[in-house]
């Protein structure tokens, strides 16, 4: 796939294009069922729970089949745990034994798994946890034995470099596990000059570097390209014009796999987070944990397979989209996407045969039903629009997106520019008056 990010200008325009990406927590967590933070929530012994690196084996790993899964459900790229909190690496890192190539499983996963992305036209994510439970100095701090403190930097400052060489092009570098140690302990500038050499086209999540407010100076916060938010479990916005992406577990709580979980997230609230997080211009990557012998659950599949039906029908409102929902804010179906002249209304509560929209001031030009072949009527009355000709139930049970062709870039009345409960309530003085 050729990458996008030739000039500045594009530079991760892939990545606010692609709009999906899929999750996955995989290691030997996975063995005990009880996802990922096991061994540092539930404090099992280290020395013991290391050992599970000897019965996992990943008979039934396929990284092509998951590859496939995730391509048919309209994923555009995937983000593979390389390692982490626990230590577990599964790759070839030649700076610790504790790896899936030494230990029983005897296989370089993220060689087959980014490999496996490729040959399915993916982009790929991987994973990295910088804190590491396998080094106790992380908790002691550099004072208590700066040497040690020394090794614990050069080691993750070494396994990063071994994944930014060894696996080709690499499309997202997804940070995680700062705490307790300080982006000024970890080195964090002198990491991302490092990924810049090995791999100046990657995206690069906002959890290598600290915060605005801690360093403004830094590479992540001075607004140049190549960085993305990450916003988990919770849908917080970032500035238009900034990549973002919101992650979240399609099971109930936990990112690696579960042995009961009796609440996995439907198909709707899916759907819904996907078009919650497009509409405000940011990316949704939901996240999978598999079964140790590495086979998606069940309901993942289900889910994956509800995710393929909706993007292969609505993909056009999707990919390659900016957010629309702040536009208008007095939207009651749905959220909004845009392209161009083109709106997309994304009707999660159908309204019947006629569908009603207030505070577009286009003129709307025409409007159908994506993936459905029926005439839609529209009228305008005032700043009231009407689509008619509609079916009284809606053509899909979950969301059924209207695209409206516009008279040019989609634009807001006035009185509902602002946002909604807004600043200026006199905007509403004369509608209360009529
Ligand atoms: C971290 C990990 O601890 C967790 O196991 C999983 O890998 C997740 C994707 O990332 O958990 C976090 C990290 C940051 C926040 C919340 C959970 N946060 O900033 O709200």
């Amino acid at each position: 796939m050729k990458d996008s990010s030739s000039s500045p200008k594009d530079f991760g325009a892939w990545f606010t294009d692609a709009r999906l990406g899929l999750f996955i927590h995989w290691g030997i967590y996975s063995l005990l069922g009880r996802g990922e933070q096991v061994l540092f929530r539930e404090h099992l012994i280290p020395s013991e729970y290391c050992k599970l690196a000897d019965e996992f084996t990943a008979p039934a790993f396929d990284a092509h089949e998951w590859a496939r899964m995730a391509a048919d459900a309209g994923v555009r790229y995937m983000v593979l745990t390389t390692k982490h909190h626990d230590g577990y690496c599964l790759f070839d890192n030649p700076d610790s034994d504790y790896t899936s190539t030494n230990r029983a499983a005897g296989r370089d996963f993220i060689a087959e798994y980014t490999e496996a992305c490729r040959a399915a036209g993916l982009r790929v994510g991987l994973y990295y946890s910088l804190n590491d439970f396998t080094w106790p100095v992380m908790f002691d701090g550099e004072k208590r034995d700066p040497a040690e403190f020394e090794r614990l930097i050069h080691y993750t400052h070494s396994s990063i470099e071994t994944l930014c060489s060894n696996y080709g092009q690499i499309d997202i570098l997804w940070f995680d596990g700062m705490w307790p140690i300080t982006a000024e302990e970890w080195r964090s500038d002198e990491i991302d000059a490092m990924i810049r050499r090995l791999q100046p086209n990657v995206m690069i999540n906002d959890r290598l570097h600290d915060t605005p407010a801690k360093n403004p100076d830094s590479p992540f916060n001075d607004g140049r390209p190549g960085y993305f938010d990450t916003s988990e479990r919770r849908v917080v916005g970032s500035p238009i014009g900034r990549a973002w992406e919101g992650c979240d577990v399609m099971q109930h709580r936990w990112w690696g796999y579960i042995n009961h979980e009796p609440h996995c997230k439907s198909p709707a609230e899916l759907i819904f987070l996907l078009g919650d997080l497009a509409g405000r211009g940011g990316n949704f990557m939901p996240n999978v944990g598999p079964t140790a012998d590495g086979r998606f659950p069940d309901d993942v599949k289900h889910q994956l397979e509800a995710l393929g039906r909706f993007t292969r029908k609505n993909g056009e409102a999707l990919y390659g989209t900016q957010g629309a929902t702040g536009l208008f804010e007095c939207s009651t179906v749905g959220p909004l996407t845009r392209r161009g002249s083109t709106l997309y209304v994304w009707v999660q509560w159908w309204q019947g045969d006629t569908l009603h929209l207030c505070g577009l001031a286009n003129e709307v030009l025409s409007a159908r039903v994506l993936g459905e072949d029926f005439d839609v009527q529209v009228e305008r009355r005032g700043e009231h629009i009407y689509l008619g000709g509609l079916p009284t139930n809606p053509p899909d049970p979950i969301c059924s997106v209207i695209a409206l062709e516009l008279d040019g870039e989609p634009r807001a009345y006035s009185w509902c520019e602002q946002k909604l409960w807004g600043s200026d309530p006199t905007v509403y003085a004369d509608w209360a008056r009529s």
